[in-house]
């Protein structure tokens, strides 16, 4: 057995179901052993590197496993580092395969020679390079114990190609595989139990509790363990965009979200009036707490702030009850520690906040205009809620898609994930993101939302959708800009010429041309009807689907966006402000 049919062996004894990857002058040891190794995963050929790393990103977010990708040296490596960047700074188990130049080549100016682990060693959690074939085993166990163990996180391998066609030696050297790391978390980090108690005698005298459930208890999958938690001491749920979808939308502790992207005013409110905030996987960045100002420094409210990663706990707010584990793991702590003769009696706030969420979906329902062309980015929304099928999975880019995604779509399900990449927001990423979703969850039907600037990024993942018949539905934003960054011009411009924009408009196109050439179903949309009567026909049909959505530029009338809103003299909580929807 060679280096290649090892690694093949060990990938398909990790439970690696598939491997998303790019051909290259160095891969060929690699598919050779993919190709005749019996039970190797699937290869999923993609035509770009960074859509490889996206869909590996996907994949693991929506199936907990590790998303594993390949690629070749150069080129093919420096396309792969936004996807392990994003899945890095996400704590989501990524692990990259680079296929690098043989050994001999080092330090003679072979074509596509790069310093693999310094490329990486900003953006990756653990990188290391195969020295030998013996060593591989070892490396490969390194690389999975990292990318699940603690806080997941995006490993790579650089792995000279010479090495993977060398005899692998039978003395000395063990294939086996530690089944703990098939999936993440591999070890559930467990919380002290002082720390628990500390924080639940606080919880105890709260009046007005909210948990703040961010993106580590989707990553944790503590979905169970927090709505079970929240029912039973009665207290209601926000979420950051990473931590959407940790309790359904249509739970009476499901509140909203807050952050400055699509935030929900009652939720704002919550935060603004709860008297104890636990902060469950959340760093508290910038984005959480709108830059620091929410929860606003001073404000007497205390905190407790449940990490993974000890030091990322009280780096931005001084912390009352500091917790360090898994977000899992103490939620079910806690529910342990409760009284069975405890009765939480919080209704007065419940029902508070309850009646400030109605107010706000009956003023938003009212505020529709389903007769607009161009269409309005809410109206795709609404009508998605009408008609997605349940469960599914939804991946929405940068741009139009996110804001209206976030604060208008509604899941009434346990099961369906809205997938963000928030911490890059890197455009791109959805229509490959589709492909990895699909191989995580292939009953679940993953739609993807993206600008016409994204589609450019990523057009040609459109041929491998309709080569492996991925049963997506992908809805185009189409407004013929940048639109974000128009709109942002708009916020921020103090009068210039031309209205203050620059450099933000592309000429406009029927996009459904373009998927009509790789055979995938597509639609031409203008008008509200004919966007309902395409979705009806996309889900009805059972292969990959385009809808390209003539909509009202994001530029024209400001996005749920609380910073925006502040800027141009909104208030962005006053419902009669609301612009529209
Ligand atoms: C790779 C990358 N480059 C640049 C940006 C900055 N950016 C954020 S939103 C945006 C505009 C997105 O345009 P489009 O996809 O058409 O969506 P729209 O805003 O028009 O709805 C840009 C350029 C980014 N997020 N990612
Ligand atoms: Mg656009």
């Amino acid at each position: 057995m060679n280096g290649a049919a090892a690694l093949v062996k060990m990938l398909s004894d990790y439970g690696v179901e598939v491997v998303f990857g790019v051909p290259g002058d160095t891969n060929v040891a690699l598919y050779g052993a993919l190709k005749s190794v019996e039970g190797a995963p699937r290869h999923v050929l993609c035509r770009d590197e960074r859509s490889a790393l996206f869909m590996a990103d996907c994949y693991a977010r929506l199936s907990g496993k590790p998303g594993v990708a390949e690629v070749p040296s150069g080129a093919g490596a420096m396309y792969a580092l936004p996807g392990v960047a994003e899945a890095n700074k996400s704590s989501v188990p990524v692990i990259l395969l680079v296929n690098d130049i043989p050994r001999a080549g080092v330090g003679r100016g072979t074509l596509t020679e790069l310093p693999i682990s310094e490329l990486f060693r900003p953006v990756a959690k653990h990188v290391e390079t195969l020295p030998s074939v013996a060593k591989l085993p070892e490396i490969v166990r390194r690389a999975f114990r990292h990318a699940t163990a603690g806080c997941p996180g995006a490993t790579v391998l650089a792995l000279p190609e010479d090495l993977l066609y060398e005899e692998m030696p039978e003395e000395n050297v063990s294939l086996h595989v530690e089944p703990q790391c098939r999936v993440a978390p591999s070890y559930r980090v467990r919380p002290q139990p002082e720390a628990i108690a500390a924080a639940m005698a606080a919880l105890l005298e709260s009046r007005k509790p909210l948990i703040v459930a961010g993106g580590g208890v989707n990553r944790s999958g503590a979905s169970a363990a927090l709505t079970a938690f929240a029912e039973r001491m009665h207290v209601p749920v926000v979420t950051t965009i990473t931590g959407q979808g940790a309790v359904r939308d249509d739970h009476r502790l499901s509140i909203g979200i807050i952050g400055d992207n699509g935030f929900h005013p009652h939720a704002l409110w919550a935060q603004e009036n709860a008297d104890l905030i636990v902060y469950i996987g959340c760093r508290m960045g910038s984005v959480a707490t709108m830059n620091w100002q929410r929860p606003a420094p001073g404000a007497r409210c205390r905190i407790v702030q449940v990490d993974l990663d000890p030091e990322a706990i009280a780096n931005t707010y001084e912390i009352d009850f500091p917790i360090s584990g898994d977000a899992r793991a103490v939620l079910e702590a806690m529910l342990d520690a409760v009284d069975p003769d405890y009765r939480a009696d919080r209704t007065s706030w419940v029902d508070d906040i309850n009646a400030r969420r109605r107010e706000f979906w009956e003023h938003a329902a009212s505020m529709v205009e389903r007769e607009a062309a161009p269409i309005r980015p809410e109206f795709v929304i609404e009508t998605l809620n009408r008609h997605l099928p349940t469960p599914c999975n939804v991946i929405s880019d940068a741009g139009t898609p996110t804001p209206y995604s976030t604060r208008f779509l509604k899941f009434r399900d346990d099961r369906s994930r809205l997938v963000i990449p928030r911490f890059f927001g890197g455009l791109g990423y959805a229509i490959p993101a589709v492909i990895g979703a699909y191989y995580a969850a292939p009953d679940v039907r993953p739609v993807g939302l993206f600008g016409d600037g994204s589609l450019g990024m990523s057009a040609g993942e459109l041929e491998t959708l309709s080569r492996l018949n991925i049963p997506a539905v992908l809805i185009h934003f189409n407004n013929a800009c940048f639109g974000w960054i128009k709109a942002l011009q708009r916020v921020t411009s103090t009068g210039r010429e031309n209205d203050g924009t620059f450099s933000v408009d592309f000429n406009a196109y029927s996009m459904d041309r373009l998927a009509d050439v790789y055979g995938i179903r597509s639609f031409r949309v203008e008008t509200p009807e004919e966007f309902e009567s395409a979705l009806v026909a996309a889900f009805g049909h059972d292969g990959p689907c385009f809808i390209d959505v003539v909509v009202e530029s994001i530029a024209n009338r400001l996005p749920p966006v609380y910073s925006w809103l502040q800027k141009t003299g909104v208030n962005p909580v006053a419902l009669e402000e609301m612009a529209s929807v």
